[in-house]
């Protein structure tokens, strides 16, 4: 889809919102914003609904085009991100009402709920589409590249992982001309965070547990440790990467209470194992190297049949 289309199908309609996922990451907040700013170049006004955003994204004009609720009854939404409409939480709950429907997203798990469906399971990530979707740059500015470029580094860990593509470079190469400081923008991303977060992934990474041979390593963190370290589920965001760096891990695992009596899991995969076959066996998605879910049960239970999904694929 080309924003052009976008801009023509939106034109008809007045109360317009852009959605991405629950506990949202780098990519979907840069292609929400980074869509909102270019439909405004249009004279399209429109509104990011999201919650519970981290104040780690404070560095895009957030208070400017995100919100978290709506006033008027919406018309269009525009999916951004999402794989299935469970994963816009409270949010899809907009969409039986909304008369409108387009879906922009690159996961391979996508459901296809869109009235209008725009999957590339080839792209690095859903900020790389929106660039794509772009014709005539001079609608572009150092605002929009900053916002785009940032969900482009999030989904590709810094162009390291194999979803970047040379488009994905080109993208980038074309975004940087705008002149953002994006070596500042890398390190705010990926390297700094707050003494209690680097304490709290220690005791994540003391806790390694290995199944099948070493081949799976399990770390965790409980919703005791999140209130003993004063962190937020954000702070831990990078735990899973820096343990998918052990030699001989195929996948790594890393298990994090969202409340009481239920865990989240962050999967990734060196490539020999389909995490996204793992993480919709348990109701989540994503992509064959890096997926997620949310299991409902005791942390020993919720280990225990995941490395045990994972094992048979080893
Ligand atoms: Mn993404």
């Amino acid at each position: 889809m080309k924003l052009s289309t976008l801009v023509d199908i939106a034109r008809d309609y007045k109360n317009i919102c852009l959605l991405g996922h629950i506990h949202p990451d780098g990519d979907c907040v840069g292609a929400t914003i980074g869509l909102a700013m270019l439909l405004e170049k249009y004279d399209i006004v429109s509104t990011v609904l999201l919650k519970d955003l981290p104040n780690q994204y404070d560095f895009l004009p957030i208070t400017r085009y995100v919100s978290d609720h709506m006033d008027e009854p919406v018309d269009l939404i525009i999916s951004l991100d999402a794989s299935d409409p469970e994963r816009l939480g409270t949010f899809g709950q907009l969409l039986p009402n909304g008369k409108k429907v387009i879906n922009i997203d690159h996961h391979i798990s996508n459901t296809m709920f869109g009235d209008y469906n725009y999957v590339d399971v080839e792209a690095s990530s859903t900020s790389e589409m929106v660039f794509q979707m772009v014709e005539d740059f001079s609608v572009m500015d150092i605002h929009i590249a900053k916002a785009l470029y940032t969900g482009i580094l999030f989904d590709t860990g810094g162009f390291k992982h194999s979803n970047t593509k040379p488009s994905t470079h080109l993208a980038a190469a074309k975004l940087i001309s705008y002149g953002f400081d994006f070596s500042e923008l890398i390190h705010r991303l990926f390297d700094e965070k707050p003494l209690k977060a680097f304490k709290a992934q220690g005791l994540a990474f003391e806790r390694a547990r290995t199944y099948m041979n070493e081949q799976i390593l399990v770390c965790y963190l409980n919703m005791e440790d999140y209130s003993n370290f004063g962190i937020e589920k954000s702070d831990t965001e990078s735990i899973v990467h820096y343990m998918n760096n052990v030699e001989g891990v195929e996948v790594a695992v890393f298990f994090y209470a969202i409340d009481a009596d239920t865990y989240k899991i962050s999967l990734r995969s060196k490539g020999r194992v389909d995490v996204c076959k793992v993480a919709m066996a348990f109701g989540g998605g994503g992509h064959q190297k890096a997926s997620g879910a949310s299991i409902k049960a005791p942390l020993e239970d919720a280990i225990l049949a995941v490395t045990n999904a994972i094992s048979l694929q080893l």
